[in-house]
């Protein structure tokens, strides 16, 4: 069993956490005098989201130098302090490993943007127009052409992302041994571990127009590791947007040295129109849900390990995207938490989402900050969408959802900051805020507390095996955990509307472990469940 095996993490996106100097953005100064709380609430990793130097375009995912602290956050002697008091609280920091790009004003590509014959020209990815124009049909995620053309050499750039974050040429061994060096610098300060950024973009063969899942994918990442996280007791997540089970073994499977886990994003991809973008949105089919959740759970099981996550920084936060940030808000913040921490895998606690924090509506593209809404939208209006239509679209899936500051009180900007904050802080800060879920028994926060220390307590809930139950319900996600003859039922309706089910085939409930409604016992045979009411209970 590895550390990572029964941790759960907690990712910090810098910008929105605390401000500690009254700039309005948040530092890591902020997060050290934050450590009190990040203990209290009982994670073991910190995901950090970047702190590097970076001109902010992507808002840190640009990076310009990999190890050098942005003076936004701070110093590297802030970085030091963080990592020391972390671990003093037995928290390891994991930085996120941005390395399938870098910035345009890295100084790599100043370097080779001053012509073909610079030796840092092959660290990026160059080819001549074809027919006058962009080399291929590549397109980058944040809108347009994935290629931009430079004016100086007449050749064409790759970025997947940005046309100020080139794609890095990883058939390059100088670029893969630059890389390991500045991880080794990272990893010898102690820090614990990495998540990669898109990291299954790195074996792209753009000629092929080959993205995600490049045929030397997985040599670079076995390279890597001998490289570098060999022998340190670390943990890494990689994202993979493009990852399926089979996938998965082949970047966790312990014996191929790769990685600890990844993120995987099938049940997120389940709300997109197949093979279209982030833009067109289809309804969940919950029935979908549970079986694409139920897949990851039972074909990952022995030869590989989990990521468990709900939200991000970059996805709408989910009390709002599939609960109810109105009536029962408490309610089904609380129902999610139940639902994926008693999982099997590694749960991620997005910075808010433990005390139900909602997304942020907006009524007009100036209230906008993100780069991938910000391309859509334009994109779009040009195309003859209606701004009604394309705020509606920004306002479900736009990033800056998550990214508004985090809520710590009912003070005008919410104890984050003194002067005016980076993004506007949530008008519903005045009732949504971790002063009042501290002192509020029954906030949301206490169920995750208490989620997080069951999972240190109970080998089920990291070592059991997945049982889907009522595949067919609509609504109601109910499973068993099974471990060494114990077993547990864990039942949640995803529903504004009262459901009554039957579980008679789970046998007889015995004690009751966690429930958002305050529930003493349960009937197996005739289940009543009240709106988003969850809970996990042990059978006989
Ligand atoms: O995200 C990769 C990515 O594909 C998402 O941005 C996706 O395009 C969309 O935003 C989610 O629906 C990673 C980082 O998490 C993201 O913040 C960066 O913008 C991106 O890579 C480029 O580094
Ligand atoms: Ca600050």
């Amino acid at each position: 069993m590895k550390w990572w095996q029964n941790a759960v993490v907690y990712q910090i996106y810098p910008r929105s956490f605390q401000d500690s100097n009254g700039d309005g953005i948040g530092d890591i100064q902020g997060i050290i005098s934050r450590l009190d709380y990040l203990q209290e609430l009982g994670i073991d990793a910190v995901w950090l989201s970047p702190v590097y130097a970076s001109p902010n375009d992507d808002n840190g995912y640009d990076i310009s130098n990999y190890q050098a602290i942005h003076p936004d956050y701070g110093t590297m002697a802030d970085m030091d302090e963080l990592i020391e008091k972390a671990r003093d609280r037995n928290i390891r920091i994991v930085m996120d490993l941005v390395v399938n790009h870098t910035s345009d004003e890295h100084q790599w590509f100043i370097e080779a943007k001053k012509g073909k014959d610079s030796p840092y020209r092959d660290y990026y990815i160059w080819r001549d127009p074809v027919a006058g124009g962009v080399p291929n049909n590549l397109t980058s995620a944040f809108s347009g052409s994935a290629w931009t053309l430079d004016e100086n050499s007449g050749q064409y750039y790759l970025h997947l992302f940005s046309s100020k974050q080139p794609d890095l040429n990883w058939e390059n061994e100088q670029v893969r041994r630059e890389v390991y060096d500045m991880m080794n610098f990272w990893l010898d300060k102690g820090i614990g571990g990495f998540r990669m950024d898109v990291i299954d973009l790195i074996g792209k063969v753009p000629d092929k127009e080959i993205t995600a899942d490049g045929p030397k994918l997985h040599d670079y990442i076995q390279e890597m590791h001998q490289e570098t996280l060999k022998g340190r007791d670390v943990m890494t997540v990689g994202e993979t947007w493009s990852a399926t089970p089979e996938t998965a073994r082949l970047y966790s499977h312990p014996d191929r040295e790769e990685l600890s886990m990844i993120f995987q994003f099938e049940h997120i991809l389940l709300e997109e129109e197949p093979d279209k973008s982030k833009w067109d949105i289809k309804d969940l089919d919950l029935v979908e849900w549970k079986k694409v959740l139920t897949k990851w759970q039972v074909e990952l099981t022995a030869d590989g390990w989990n990521s468990l996550f709900w939200n991000n920084h970059d996805t709408p936060r989910v009390v709002s995207r599939w609960g109810n940030d109105t009536t029962y808000r408490k309610e089904s913040a609380k129902l999610f938490a139940i639902l994926l921490h008693h999982m099997r895998g590694t749960p991620y606690i997005f910075q808010g989402e433990e005390i139900g924090m909602t997304n942020r509506v907006i009524q007009s593209v100036d209230e906008v900050d993100d780069i991938e809404s910000r391309n859509m939208y334009y994109e779009r209006l040009e195309k003859g969408y209606s701004e009604e239509e394309l705020l509606h679209l920004i306002n479900v899936r736009g990033r800056d959802n998550a990214r508004t500051p985090i809520q710590w009180d009912d003070s005008k900007h919410a104890g984050f900051t003194e002067e005016t904050p980076w993004l506007p802080v949530q008008p519903n800060h005045v009732e949504v805020n971790v002063k009042q879920a501290l002192e509020d028994k029954e906030s949301v926060f206490y169920t995750y507390q208490k989620l997080i220390r069951l999972r240190k307590e109970n080998p089920i809930l990291v070592r059991g095996d997945f049982k889907l139950l009522l595949p067919a319900h609509p609504t109601v996600f109910a499973y068993e955990r099974q471990f060494e003859g114990e077993r547990w039922l864990v039942c949640g309706n995803i529903s504004s509307e009262p459901q009554e089910i039957s579980l008679s085939e789970s046998g007889e409930a015995d004690v009751m472990i966690v429930s958002n409604y305050s529930r003493a016992a349960v009937d197996l045979k005739a289940i009543q469940l009240k709106p988003y009411e969850a809970f996990s209970i042990k059978l006989k």
